[in-house]
Formats: structure tokens, C-alpha cells, sequence
């Protein structure tokens, strides 16, 4: 196994495939599997590009040709940010075949983010666009190459004299497969973090192939199944539950949109007869408005995803009769355990809960502070362990010290309850993690830039409530000499090249911090003051 990473314990491991959970599967042999079974039915659909199963099988081939042909070899990592695309499905599946590892990155990261991912993984080549969403890319990754030693190849999906083009690594040689084995690592997932920057999570073929399986049982997926992505796929949420990656185990058929407005969606429902997607609750409130005063024909919908961040139950209770189709609410987590409400369960269950481990091998525990467990009902944090969840990030002994119990369980940093049908709700957050909207922010990561600023003594992020979003952030300073502006602060922060949706929502200017009875700063009453400033509004 790669070096870095948490081995599964033989014993588990043997348990995991005695059950027929792991099935002893690959990637780059499923796509095979598939071509085989599909040929011609389509895979995937962009705009007005139809890619059939073949097609898509073909292409990864010659990718994969190109790829090693530039001396990308087994284990090797690239640090892949592409936008939903027929590219990335064919830069994966190529990376798949010759056991390289994505490390899975998402278009709104910026400098920061991609060289830490890049000097962190030791990637070996960076693919990205040249421009997408009115971003230019290729300054950015002038930067990255200049400074991360390990990375010898930028390749970008637009046309450059500075870099490889990737239409120009498909070619028709034969390549030596290497020996791509179910329990190898497949990719590098990102955690939405806590402490610092994004950790890296290792995930086997097995494991997640498993989780995709059971999600497709569990959410209908099959060959005559059409799957909007509409997110960005590379977040593990669309790409695994089941995603487009469920999708393409299932033999469905994928529509990409590059965008979520539903400008772009609602057409696409129609014309393409989606048959499932998936949302995060500010999306599902924007489609709800749109819903209204927008005529196409939904008919072919059968169920709407909502999960990422909180969902409120009374958006929730509107999405069924706007859509005339089901919802499944979605709690999972890019490190592994995905509960769904199921698409028999009664409304009462769907609007209220976040619905239950998708495996009956999935191992919960709900506890209080010490670590005992708490009465049935009441709130605690969830820790899990199971067939589909990591024992381990990527490089990081210290840190899975904290966020594993000895016995192996997750510390998730979720608040929640059990109710008497097995049902999860989720009650809140230990973790110091902002969840915008289904974007998450780790505190520590961005106070760690202001701290930097020249007027910044001392920095403390927290959530604030928002009705749209759920939550946003909001950044307490106690300033330096000089007062800083809000203005200066975000341009500071852009400057210094952090995704956007990092950037504090907004500044508080305080003397001092409330602290804890220990002495630590206390971010409950700093939540607390600015949720009592905004309800004075
Ligand atoms: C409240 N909070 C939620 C929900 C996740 C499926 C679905 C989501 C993710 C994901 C994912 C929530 N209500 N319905 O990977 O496969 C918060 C929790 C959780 C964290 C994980 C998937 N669904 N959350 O969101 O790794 O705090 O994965 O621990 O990005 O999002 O975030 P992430």
C-alpha cells in the first residue's frame, strides 16, 4: 500500500470480503466491464457531445497511452482540477488504469490550496483548464510549477504554448497495464478539514466501490437511470452517492451541466429526461423559487438529492409537491459513512431526519465528551466506523491520533441524535469548521492567513447564522496599530490566493476575545454575539 496511509486490519479486511461487501473490483476494470455491456449505450452527455460507453472506454485507453508515455507510473500522484467535464471522467479512468492516484481538487481552489495539494502529495503532474468560470488558470499554475519541486508536467484542457496540451496525449499506442489491485489506494479524496489546511483521504477500490454499490441500491440507480450532475463532480458527494461515478457503475447515463442555476437545469431535465440529482440545500431553495415561474417538463424526475449542510425541514416539505418527484435527504462525509433517508420512507422521516447508514456493516456511536455513550435520543458526537470508512488521512500520524478512537472509529465532529427509527438528526458541530451552504471552511486554515496581515494581532473565524446559506463566516480581529478595513482584509486574502468562499463574509473589529474557563478563546459566545448583533438588525 502507499506509504502514508492506514492499512485495513487483515482481519477486518477478510471480514469486508467474507460479506461480499468488497468484491475485489477496480475502476479501470469496471469502465472495461462496462463497454462490454453498454457499448453503445451513452455515458455521458455534454452539451451536444454524446459519449457511449465504448467511446469513453477507448478514449481512457489512449489517455493512458499518452500518460505513461510522459512517465506517469504506479502510485504516482496528479493533482486533478477539472470542471464537470467529459475530461475528467477520461483523465480519472486513465489515471485509474495505471494505478496513479488522483488527488481530487475542486475548481474554486486557488494557489493557496493547489500547491499545498501539489508539495503535500509530491504530484508529479497538476491538470487543470486553461479558464473556466471567468478564471485564468494558467497564471496560477505558472506559479504552482515554479515552486513545487516534485511536479514535472502541468497539463491544461485548453490550448497553451506553455504547458501539454491534454488533447495531445491521446494516442493510440499500446501501454503496459500495470497490476492495479482492488486493495491499492485509487485516489486522494479532500476532507473539509478542521485543523489547517484540507487533510488527504486515501480510498481503496474495494472500499469505495462498495460505498457506490450500496448507494445505487439504495437510491434506484440503473442502466436506464439519468444522473444531472450539476455540482462539482469532483466533490465526493456527487462523484460517490452514487453520483457520477454510481452512475457509471450502474451503466446509467450522465448529464453534465457546468452549472447549478437552473437556467442551465431546467432545460437539461427536460431535454435529457433526468432522472435524479443531486443538490445542497441553498441550491434546492434557489430551484424552488425558479421552480415557480418556470414551465418545463420535470415528468421524467424521480428523485431529488438534498444533503452537504443543514437542510430545514420546511424547505424540505416543499420539494416534493414544486417537483412532483421524491427527496432523499444525504448526511455523508468525504471520509466515508453516507446515510440516506430511504425512497419508501414516509414524509415525516424524509422531511425531519438525515436518513441512516446506507450498510449494515456501518458501526455508529453516539457520545458525550468522555466518550461514553449517550442515552438513546439525546445529542452527542457520531463516531463511526465501517466497510466504506477510512482508517487514516494521508501522511498525518499526529492528526489521526485525535481523529480516530484506538479501536479505529472516525470522530466525525457532528452533533446528532438518534431517533427511535434509527434515524439520524443532525443537531450541530464540535469541529471549528464554517459549513457554507455545503462548502467547508476550516477556521484555523484562514486565521492562519490573517494572523499574517500587518494590522492583525490576533484572529478568531466563526459561523453566523444565514437564511440562505445556513451558515456564513465571520472573522473577529483584534487589530495592530491600525484598524484594517474589510475591504483590505478580503484583498489581502485574495492576494495571498484562498478560494473565495473562504474569505470572511464579514469583519468584527473587537479588543479582546471571551474565553473559555481555561483560557481559550471562546468561539461559542463569539457565535453567539454576532447571532444577537444580526438579530438586532
Ligand atoms: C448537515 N450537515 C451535513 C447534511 C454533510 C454525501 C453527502 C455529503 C457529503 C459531504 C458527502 C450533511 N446535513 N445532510 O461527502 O458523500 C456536513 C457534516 C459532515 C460534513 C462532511 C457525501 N451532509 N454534512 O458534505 O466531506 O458536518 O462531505 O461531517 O464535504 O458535512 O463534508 P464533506
Amino acid at each position: 500500500m502507499l506509504d502514508g496511509c492506514q492499512p485495513w486490519p487483515h482481519e477486518i479486511a477478510a471480514f469486508y470480503r467474507e460479506t461480499d461487501c468488497w468484491r475485489g473490483e477496480t475502476f479501470g476494470q469496471i469502465l472495461r466491464d462496462r463497454a462490454a455491456m453498454y457499448s453503445e449505450n451513452i455515458a455521458l452527455t455534454n452539451g451536444e457531445e454524446y459519449v457511449s460507453y465504448k467511446t469513453l472506454d477507448e478514449r481512457v485507453d489512449q489517455l493512458a497511452a499518452g500518460f505513461q508515455r510522459i512517465g506517469l507510473k504506479k502510485e504516482d500522484r496528479v493533482v486533478v482540477q477539472l470542471p464537470n467535464t467529459i475530461a475528467f471522467f477520461e483523465v480519472c479512468f486513465a489515471l485509474f488504469r495505471l494505478g496513479v492516484l488522483p488527488v481530487f481538487s475542486l475548481p474554486t481552489h486557488r494557489y493557496s490550496e493547489i500547491q499545498y495539494f501539489c508539495a503535500f502529495s509530491e504530484a508529479k503532474a497538476y491538470i487543470m483548464p486553461d479558464h473556466f468560470n471567468g478564471y485564468n488558470y494558467l497564471d496560477m499554475a505558472r506559479e504552482v510549477h515554479e515552486n513545487t519541486p516534485s511536479l514535472q508536467h502541468v497539463i491544461t484542457l485548453g490550448e497553451t504554448e506553455d504547458f501539454v496540451k491534454l488533447a495531445d496525449l491521446y494516442m493510440d499506442d499500446q501501454y503496459i497495464q500495470p497490476e492495479v489491485s482492488p486493495s491499492d489506494i485509487a485516489f486522494l479524496q479532500l476532507s473539509g478539514g478542521s485543523t489547517g489546511l484540507s487533510k488527504l483521504i486515501p480510498r481503496t477500490h474495494d472500499e469505495y466501490i462498495y460505498s457506490l454499490r450500496r448507494s445505487n441500491e439504495i437510491c434506484e440507480l440503473n442502466e436506464k437511470s439519468v444522473y444531472l450532475a450539476v455540482l462539482p463532480i469532483a466533490h465526493n458527494y456527487p462523484l460517490s452517492s452514487p453520483g457520477v461515478l454510481g452512475a457509471l457503475y450502474a451503466g446509467a447515463r450522465i448529464v453534465l451541466s457546468s452549472g447549478p442555476s437552473p437556467d442551465e437545469a431546467f432545460p437539461l431535465i427536460e431535454k435529457e429526461k433526468v432522472s435524479i440529482t443531486a443538490l445542497v440545500p441553498p441550491l434546492a431553495i434557489i430551484w424552488l423559487e425558479a421552480v415557480k415561474t418556470r414551465s418545463y417538463d420535470f415528468s421524467s424526475l424521480q428523485v431529488i438529492q438534498v444533503g452537504g449542510a443543514h437542510f430545514s425541514s420546511e424547505t424540505a416539505k416543499r420539494i416534493r409537491p414544486a417537483f412532483d418527484c421524491k427527496l432523499q435527504q444525504v448526511y455523508g462525509m468525504a471520509e466515508g459513512l453516507v446515510n440516506y433517508t430511504r425512497l419508501v420512507d414516509p414524509d415525516e422521516i424524509v422531511i425531519h431526519t438525515q436518513g441512516r447508514p446506507m450498510s449494515p456493516y456501518d458501526e455508529i456511536r453516539i457520545v458525550d465528551e468522555e466518550d461514553r455513550e449517550v442515552a438513546q435520543g439525546e445529542a452527542g458526537e457520531l463516531l463511526t466506523r465501517g466497510p466504506y470508512t477510512i482508517r487514516g488521512y494521508y501522511k498525518a500520524d499526529q492528526h489521526n491520533a485525535k481523529a480516530f478512537t484506538s479501536d479505529g472509529f472516525y470522530r466525525t465532529g457532528d452533533l446528532v441524535s438518534l431517533n427511535e427509527a434509527g434515524y439520524i438528526v443532525m443537531e450541530g458541530r464540535v469541529k471549528d469548521q464554517i459549513n457554507r451552504g455545503g462548502e467547508k471552511i476550516a477556521a484555523e486554515e484562514v486565521e492562519d492567513h490573517l494572523i499574517a496581515h500587518r494590522h492583525v494581532l490576533d484572529v478568531a473565524i466563526v459561523s453566523m447564522p444565514d437564511k440562505f446559506l445556513g451558515e456564513r463566516s465571520c472573522a473577529f480581529i483584534i487589530p495592530f496599530e491600525q484598524t484594517p478595513s474589510a475591504a483590505e482584509i478580503k484583498a489581502f486574502l485574495q492576494k495571498r490566493g484562498i478560494a473565495t468562499y473562504k474569505i470572511p463574509d464579514r469583519i468584527e473589529i473587537v479588543n479582546s476575545f471571551p474565553q473559555t474557563p481555561f483560557g481559550k478563546v471562546s468561539k461559542k459566545a463569539l457565535r453567539k454575539m454576532i447571532t444577537e448583533k444580526l438579530a438586532n438588525v
